[in-house]
């Protein structure tokens, strides 16, 4: 009996169903995540990225360290290695986790040039699609940055003239006493506008003024161009692009502002737009580290800039989740997540207030960009809150005080040769306006790493890496 047409329909609709379940199959086996790590200088990117790698790498013979993040704690994970990243030296992963788990534990040093890394994580797909393949891959990647060139994205959509007039402005204005002394005297300066013999000396003066601006010491947030801080003097004028901004009488016709203007042009072009594509644009995933308490901790105009900083930063990721015409429009982040960094610096029960914190403090800036998306987008981005501790460097203790039990952390401050019992500031869960600031500020201690010689093969102590992780990849190891 020959086929009939029916039946002939029916084969070829099977075999294509099953074309499609078995590709659908294959793209389960391997999928792909771009997960940005996004946050100022000093905010904890380096820690996070640290013990995320090496959480995931040991995820298999602890799961109950993960406990929250579902495909550890069930057993699901099969396998984990890190590789490199093409284009990009590889992130220090082994290095970071033997400095920390060392006899003298110390934190990362700070990063002053990109590296990237890729954690291949090899799991037993539980979904509807487990048939179709027993064993899936999931790749992360992630590119570790110095975080002082995240505030030069704002220079993307500002010409010299106007980066010149907004930077001397808050120059001239600075915050802090200490910080204003320093940077009008540099606008007082005699060569502020100098002979284009003297514009290299200048822009060195400049790249100082920044240096000396930077840090727990001013605690500004708007060092621009990020450049100054992570280069050295000789890199910096070695450019090609050493700019600095001229007092606004001066930014009219004539050879120093063209030179400045190419400058500034070429930083932009060669530079902060090759970083901005290459590593910002095309996120799938976000977590935003923001150091709260560090901000607080140097006072109003270091947190009011780190959250004036924030907005303007984030304006820059495209947000939306995944889209039809992906190819074509380029990815969008689709799961944001924004945590309070080293929360491991409070006791517990600080932590609502510090999120209820965060909630004011990025909220505004990060919410209203991501509910504008996701109305237009259908409510395509997730978005989540919440506070983490990449490595739990203190101890929550209970001393009694004049009779009262309060909590208090146990652990070593940087640079103290022993342990001490601290109490560390209640978080104020709304944001202070700066008049009504606590006279004697607030105070949070910076904790050097605990030993940590047990955890080199499992993942260290932290506080809440595995409920980010299960917001972040979860559904994609699932
Ligand atoms: N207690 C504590 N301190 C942290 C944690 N993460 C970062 N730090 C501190 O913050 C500093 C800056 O962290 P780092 O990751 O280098 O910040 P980055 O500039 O964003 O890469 C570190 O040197 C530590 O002092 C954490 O989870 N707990
Ligand atoms: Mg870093």
């Amino acid at each position: 009996m020959t086929e009939s047409t029916a039946q002939r329909w029916m084969r070829a609709t099977f075999r294509a169903l099953r074309d499609s379940v078995r590709f659908v199959g294959e793209k389960a086996q391997s999928s792909h995540v771009r997960l940005g790590v996004t946050g100022l200088s000093g905010a904890g990117k380096t820690v996070f990225t640290t013990a995320l790698a090496h959480a995931l790498l040991h995820a298999r013979h602890a799961p109950h360290e993960l406990a929250f993040l579902d495909v550890a704690h069930r057993g699901h994970v099969v396998g984990a290695a890190i590789e490199p990243l093409p284009g990009l030296p590889p992130f220090p992963v082994a290095r970071n986790v033997d400095l920390l788990a060392s006899a003298a534990p110390a934190w990362p040093a700070a990063t002053t040039a990109p590296s990237g890394l890729r954690v291949v994580l090899r799991f037993a797909p539980q979904g509807p699609l487990r048939r179709a393949s027993p064993e899936a891959e999931l790749r992360i990647d992630i590119v570790d940055y110095p975080g002082e060139w995240l505030v030069d994205l704002p220079l993307l959509d500002q010409d010299y003239r106007a980066w010149s007039a907004a930077t001397w402005a808050r120059l001239a204005d600075a915050g802090s006493e200490g910080a204003r002394a320093l940077s009008r005297a540099w606008c007082a300066d005699a060569n502020a506008v100098p002979g284009p013999d003297g514009v290299d000396a200048r822009a060195r003066a400049y790249g100082r003024l920044m240096r000396e601006l930077k840090g727990d010491r001013f605690g500004w947030a708007w060092l621009t161009p990020g450049r100054t801080v992570t280069w050295s003097e000789e890199e910096w004028i070695g450019s090609g692009c050493a700019f600095f901004p001229l007092p606004p009488e001066a930014l009219g016709p004539g050879p120093v502002f063209a030179a400045l203007g190419q400058r500034y042009q070429r930083y932009v072009e060669t530079l902060v737009k090759p970083f901005y594509r290459d590593h910002l644009r095309n996120l799938d995933r976000q977590i935003v580290l923001v150091d709260l308490l560090g901000a607080l901790a140097r006072g109003p105009e270091s947190f009011h800039g780190m959250r004036e900083a924030l907005g303007r930063i984030l304006e820059h990721f495209r947000y939306g989740g995944w889209r039809l015409l992906q190819p074509l429009l380029g990815r969008r982040i689709g799961r944001a997540m924004v945590a309070a960094a080293k929360a491991d610096l409070v006791t517990a029960s600080q932590l609502p207030a510090l999120r209820s914190l965060l909630r004011e403090t990025v909220d505004w800036s990060v919410m209203k960009k991501l509910k504008d998306y996701q109305h237009a987008t259908e409510d395509r981005t997730d978005y989540f809150i919440g506070c983490v501790a990449s490595i739990v460097s203190t101890e929550e203790r209970l001393a009694t005080f004049g009779g009262v039990q309060v909590p208090v952390l146990r652990g070593r401050v940087q640079g103290a040769a022993l342990e001490q019992l601290l109490v560390p500031s209640d978080v104020p869960p709304a944001l202070p306006p700066p008049a009504r600031w606590p006279e004697r500020g607030y105070q949070y201690y910076p904790f050097a790493p605990p030993d940590l010689s047990a955890f080199a093969d499992r993942a260290f102590p932290h506080l809440g890496l595995d409920k980010a992780l299960q917001f972040l990849i979860g559904d994609k190891v699932a």
